[in-house]
């Protein structure tokens, strides 16, 4: 695979090093299974690039986990293995751990745009990814704890939970031991009782099965989660205005579609897990707001200590608080 990948790009830079006149092929990876929740924004976004950009711009969507580990879709993307990506601030911190600070946002994109936040996040995308933030087409959807023993206090003393950049601070926080999984390992984690439950946003877990192996949630939510549209950004320098455009307008589409969009998914699947058979474990008043004002504290504690110079200001832009 990587191996193609290669070669590709040098054909790429050997025969167009200025500007991509003709039509040209961008490659795309998703981080998240193939048609699946966190796949489908990009896949649409594809879609209208593919429909609109006939004869300038099309999109060769290689696919997700399965071409390429979640964790390394930031780094492929920085190196110019692929032209574009959909992936999120948690699996690209290897890459630039401010990246994982979206999901920190209590504001929406569009008041993100305007606010400065949007473009002090895109600058440093630029200069530490080599990328072009084009979209976020995830946005209003809350993460949660999902849990196979019950607890009865915000207390994860002696449990194993599945984690990512996203909640380790906040879990470890509450007392629990966390393993970092990629998505495609959470299902065989709980089978085999390796972990005692995972965080994952309120959509989804039916996408690969896990509502099988899932007894509680725990209410509230916390955060919001962030999946976007990247773009390399030597690719992106060597597009025409009108190639541009294309993927410009699909993006734009997509970013503004995503709240109401989750607005409406969020319900569903809130929904479907009950009916699943999926009880809920609910913190109400203050004990809520204080397991939220917790995973907060946690989330920005972790971003400035991994980014003391970035951290702060990025609060700023994108706290209410
Ligand atoms: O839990 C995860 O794998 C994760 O970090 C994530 C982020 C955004 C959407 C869905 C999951």
């Amino acid at each position: 695979m990587y191996k193609k990948f290669a070669l590709g790009l040098f054909a790429a830079t050997f025969f167009c090093s200025s500007s991509f006149a003709q039509e040209v092929t961008l490659r795309a990876v998703t981080a998240f299974a193939e048609k699946t929740t966190y796949s489908r924004g990009f896949e649409k976004f594809i879609e209208r690039v593919n429909a609109d950009g006939k004869g300038l711009v099309q999109i060769n969507y290689i696919g997700g986990p399965k071409a390429m580990p979640p964790f390394e879709v930031g780094n492929a993307l920085k190196t110019g293995v692929v032209d574009i990506a959909n992936t999120t601030g948690a699996f690209t911190t290897n890459v630039m751990p401010e990246s994982d600070a979206w999901k920190l946002t209590e504001r929406p994109m569009s008041e993100l745009r305007k606010n400065g936040g949007y473009d002090y996040m895109a600058k440093l995308y630029a200069e530490k990814m080599n990328a072009i933030f084009l979209a976020r087409l995830v946005d209003n959807n809350p993460f949660h704890l999902y849990l196979n023993k019950p607890i009865s206090a915000p207390d994860l003393t002696g449990l194993k939970i599945r984690i990512t950049p996203v909640y380790r601070d906040f879990f470890q926080a509450l007392g629990a031991t966390v393993v970092q999984t990629p998505p495609g390992e959470v299902y065989t984690s709980l089978e085999r009782g390796v972990v005692d439950g995972y965080g994952w946003p309120i959509t989804g877990i039916f996408d690969l099965g896990w509502h099988e192996k899932t007894k509680y949630r725990v209410d509230p939510g916390f955060y919001t989660a962030e999946v976007s549209v990247l773009v390399n950004k030597t690719t992106w320098d060597k597009l025409s205005d009108a190639q541009r455009a294309v993927l410009r307008k699909a993006a734009e589409r997509g970013e503004a579609e995503a709240i109401a969009e989750f607005d409406a998914e969020n319900a569903k699947d809130t929904k479907r897990q009950a009916d699943a058979g999926i009880q809920t474990i609910k913190f109400d008043g203050a004990a809520a707001e204080a397991y939220r004002t917790k995973a907060y504290q946690a989330g920005w504690d972790g971003i400035i200590k991994q980014s003391p110079e970035h951290g702060p200001k990025i609060r700023e832009f994108f706290s209410k608080k």
